[in-house]
């Protein structure tokens, strides 16, 4: 069996659990689990050819740990990221002093005058050191980092919550926890 592309497969992994499960005509339950027969018989039927041991291989070398099996490995979930309504149980964190946000210089007027949102994900995503935050932020083009004072929002009442994969997530940061370039 040729396999395809590791990196192709995770593209399609993150469409089909966090996006788009119905492509390959499966559904998530409420918290985003799959049973992973059942992803990988869908998968096969829709021409994709990925085993239990390739899906498992996938699954442990993502750069970003964007999957996870549960304890017995009989399903499987995308770790952050869904734009569909799903329920990811996770308990809410105390952040750190600092978070980052890896963004682009287009979008700094409106973030200024609103604040990070969520736009398509379920929350806002921040990064714990720089160096994640400049990869986020490349995706678009010149990363521009924005600190923000994590530890200052949880005291005056705002929620974080940190993803399996280590992703801190928040509802919306305001303006005023914002530090922006000069
Ligand atoms: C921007 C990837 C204008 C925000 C990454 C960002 C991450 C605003 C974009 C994960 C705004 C949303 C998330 C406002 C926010 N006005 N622009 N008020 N508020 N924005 O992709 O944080 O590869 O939804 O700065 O590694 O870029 O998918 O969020 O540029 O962890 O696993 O609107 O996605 O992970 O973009 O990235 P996104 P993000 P995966």
């Amino acid at each position: 069996m040729k396999r395809p592309n590791p990196i192709q497969t995770s593209k399609l992994l993150s469409m089909v659990l966090r996006h788009q499960p119905r492509m390959i005509g499966i559904s998530l339950d409420k918290a985003g689990w799959v049973d992973t027969a059942v992803l990988l018989a869908a998968l096969q039927r829709h021409g994709h050819q990925v085993d239990r041991a390739y899906l498992e291989e996938i699954v442990a070398t993502s750069d970003k740990k964007r999957f996870a099996f549960n304890e017995d490995g009989s399903r499987i979930r995308a770790s952050q990221g869904h734009s569909l309504t799903v329920d990811l149980e996770l308990a809410p964190q105390v952040p750190p002093e600092t978070l980052w946000h890896g963004t682009v210089d287009y979008f700094l007027d409106s973030i200024r005058a609103t604040g990070l949102e969520k736009r398509q994900r379920h929350h806002v995503h921040l990064s714990a050191d720089t160096a994640t935050a400049t990869i986020v932020g490349e995706r678009r083009g010149k990363p521009v980092l924005l600190r923000i004072r994590a530890a200052a929002m949880h005291r005056e009442g705002l929620r974080f919550f940190r993803s399996d994969n280590g992703v801190w997530l928040t509802d919306h940061v305001p303006p005023r926890y914002i530090a922006f370039p000069e």
